[in-house]
């Protein structure tokens, strides 16, 4: 093949009409190995290619325009193509793009962005974070709280504890860390996870793990009260943390009952472990706040975050560290060796300042908590009517539902049909991005959709649940 084609100017331009797909997959089979894929599959079917994006739109190479509800992997919160951050990047490129933070140096955007954190970062409880240090995902922080958390201990002459306490189908990113902590079992499978003392409990999925006839409430009291257990197995004294996400992504947009962080505050409390947060999808406005311990009224020791913090334009991740933390390792600490390269990357900063400048100006973590969020909720609780649906709830922009098979008697399809997926090709054909996770379909679209976009999302919704039904039913799949 003639590759020179592809990889000239025309084929890079961003809005070009015309796209050679065919030669675009075969080069990508060739060449490109993506995340999380089957890839003699991929190379049979060949990938989408999306070229360019607009508001809450992508674009592909055969010109179909999409919705995008998942924000590209939960992170563009300020939608599609937003010159501001563009423009604050070129002009950071312009000016220095690039100098490293290690050799006390530091540089002016790294400055102000963890400024600008600290202001954002509500204090509960009295507890501040006045501090943050940056990597460049989610994945890096979540090595970093695993290092730091471990350090905090050693000097607060406490080496023993060394357990992390984290929850099954927990997603905490995919390096052996970040991996670790999760709690994908397909992952721990591949590479010998986890790495010792990290060890994991149920999580609070209260349509899978509820006792028949158990309230929320209750479930969500017991379902705390699993990290109580596991501690006192290990021995309290040799756990150092536990690490959960609000609003459990990745897994399938799992919402704990009101009654879990609350009980979680209190094991964490009463043992003196530290409590980390894994916001890495739900800061930022996504649950209708910066961040989300303030939505759950908690008391995170850490704070991890990415994604949203610049919208995905660019990537930075980073943890923001409480005062219990960040004294320690300031006062007692010496020289704490870890840090990445682009640890304060001046660009990365400079979009990520810019982003949360106009998520300020327009209010979206307002308009999500005050009009958007609660309209999205109240439309969404309509797919409780479709037969094929149960548990359609969400949590500010974050939502989910279960497809079932048997409405009245809470039947699920056999796993092997992979209904969800069924599901999922319906919304790609009619130009709508919705996640399968299993059965569970799921969606966490920008924070800039309007409740005019929200309609036109849900009219999609139901054209694609009835599309899967109609193929459900002719394949004689329904109860
Ligand atoms: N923590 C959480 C809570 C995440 O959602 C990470 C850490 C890791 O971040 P990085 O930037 O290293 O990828 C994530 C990432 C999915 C999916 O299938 C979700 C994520 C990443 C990839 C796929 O929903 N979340």
């Amino acid at each position: 093949m003639n590759t020179s084609t592809l990889i000239a100017p025309p084929v890079l331009v961003q809005r070009a009409e015309k796209h050679d797909t065919k030669a675009i997959q075969a080069l990508d089979s060739a060449h490109f190995l993506h995340p999380f894929t089957d890839h003699g599959d991929l190379a049979t079917r060949g990938a989408r290619v999306i070229t360019h994006a607009d508001d809450i739109y992508v674009w592909d190479s055969e010109g179909q325009k999409i919705l995008d509800g998942m924000s590209g992997l939960w992170c563009v919160n300020a939608g599609y193509g937003r010159k501001e951050l563009a423009d604050a990047a070129y002009r950071q490129m312009m000016t220095l793009p690039f100098y490293n933070s290690f050799f006390q140096t530091t540089n002016v955007p790294a400055v102000q962005l963890a400024t600008k954190l600290a202001q954002l970062a509500p204090q509960v409880g009295g507890r501040r974070f006045e501090h943050v240090f940056f990597s460049s995902s989610g994945s890096e922080s979540n090595d970093t709280n695993v290092r730091m958390a471990r350090r905090y201990w050693d000097l607060m002459g406490q080496p023993q504890r060394k357990v992390i306490i984290s929850r099954h189908n927990a997603y905490h990113g995919s390096t052996m860390a970040g991996a670790s902590l999760g709690g994908m079992s397909g992952m721990h499978a591949q590479g010998d996870l986890p790495i010792p003392n990290i060890v994991h409990i149920e999580q609070p999925y209260f349509f899978e793990n509820a006792n028949p006839g158990e309230s929320r409430a209750d479930f969500g009291i017991r379902a705390a009260r699993w990290l109580e257990e596991k501690i006192l197995e290990i021995g309290p004294e040799k756990v150092a943390a536990f690490i959960a996400e609000p609003v459990q992504g990745a897994g399938g947009v799992i919402i704990p009952p009101e009654t879990y962080w609350p009980e979680i505050q209190r094991i964490v409390d009463q043992y003196g472990i530290l409590l980390i947060s894994d916001e890495v999808i739900c800061a930022f406005g996504r649950l209708g706040h910066w961040f989300a311990y303030e939505k759950f009224g908690y008391r995170p020791d850490m704070v991890t975050f990415a994604k949203g913090v610049t919208s995905g334009y660019i990537p930075l991740g980073g943890v923001m560290v409480g005062d219990r933390v960040a004294r320690v390792l300031i006062d007692k600490g010496g020289e704490f060796n870890h840090g990445y390269t682009y640890s304060g990357h001046p660009v990365a900063c400079a979009v990520a300042l810019a982003n949360l400048e106009l998520m300020e100006r327009e209010g979206l973590p307002q308009r999500v908590r005050e009009d958007t969020g609660p309209y999205l909720a109240e439309r969404f609780a309509e797919l409780n009517r479709h037969p094929l649906v149960t548990e359609a709830e969400t949590c500010g922009f974050v939502a989910g539902l279960v497809l079932v098979k048997d409405k009245a008697r809470r039947e699920m399809f056999d796993p092997g049909l992979a209904v969800g997926m069924i599901c999922r090709g319906h919304c790609f054909r009619n130009g709508l991005i919705m996640r399968a996770v299993g059965d569970r379909m799921i969606i966490a679209p920008p924070l800039t959709m309007s409740r005019a976009q929200i309609d036109e999302m849900m009219a999609l919704i139901v054209r694609c649940l009835d599309a899967t039904m109609a193929e459900l039913a002719s394949s004689g799949l329904l109860a």
